[in-house]
């Protein structure tokens, strides 16, 4: 389902089984030697959301990628995991385009969850001019996720994202505003045995 030139939006893309092995992997990554955080971002506001970045890490107070958590703790970001790049590379494919991710951020939400409307841009000049795409997978809680346009005040189109739900925005719509305004809370399904919402968007640097 193209939402815009470069938006595709592959509901339940994942089988169940997929989609309980990577909440296990998520699960032991975010509660594991290098745990997930809830970042500060510049301006001093805290994000509504638990992260942890893989491959590289993110720094909110920079808006700039770097390899060790130098907002945080100084620990290095843990590699991503060549099951994920494959997952992310696959994904893409099935939305008709290309990534070789070396990074992922993992985003865990509770049922205050939300994230505000920005655009992903802190990835390397070359690959947003290429317009490599962000691949993003859904599980657990619903989101309504926010997809606007190419400038923060364009109409915003809401989509529920489900679980095992992917959703990709490379070429024309890499630079388009999203966000999430809420989790419905206790929509994960059953055999996942879950409460809140992950989320993992795969980003080549
Ligand atoms: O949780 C989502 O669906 C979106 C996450 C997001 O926008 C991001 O990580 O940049």
């Amino acid at each position: 389902m193209e939402l815009a030139p470069g938006a595709v939006h592959l509901p339940r893309y994942l089988t169940p089984d997929r989609q309980r092995s990577l909440v296990d992997e998520c699960r032991a990554l975010v509660d594991g030697p290098v745990p997930a955080y809830v970042p500060v971002v510049r301006g001093g506001g805290r994000m509504h959301v638990r992260m942890l970045c893989l491959g590289r890490h993110w720094n909110g107070r920079l808006y700039a990628y770097e390899p060790t958590r130098a907002d945080h703790d100084g620990l290095p970001a843990p590699p991503l995991p060549p099951a994920f790049r494959a997952l992310a590379g696959e994904i893409a494919g099935a939305a008709g385009m290309a990534l070789d991710a070396d990074l992922c951020i993992l985003n865990y939400y509770d049922a205050d969850g939300r994230m505000g409307l920005h655009q992903d841009k802190d990835e390397s000049a070359g690959s947003i001019a290429a317009g490599l795409p962000v691949v993003s997978v859904s599980l657990g809680d619903r989101a309504r996720f926010l997809f606007g346009g190419l400038k923060r005040r364009d109409p915003v189109e809401s989509v529920l994202l489900e679980s095992g739900d992917a959703f990709v925005f490379g070429g024309p719509a890499r630079l388009r505003y999203h966000g999430v305004s809420c989790i419905v809370p206790g929509t994960a399904p059953l055999e996942l045995q879950m409460t809140g919402r992950f989320n993992l968007t795969f980003r080549q640097y």
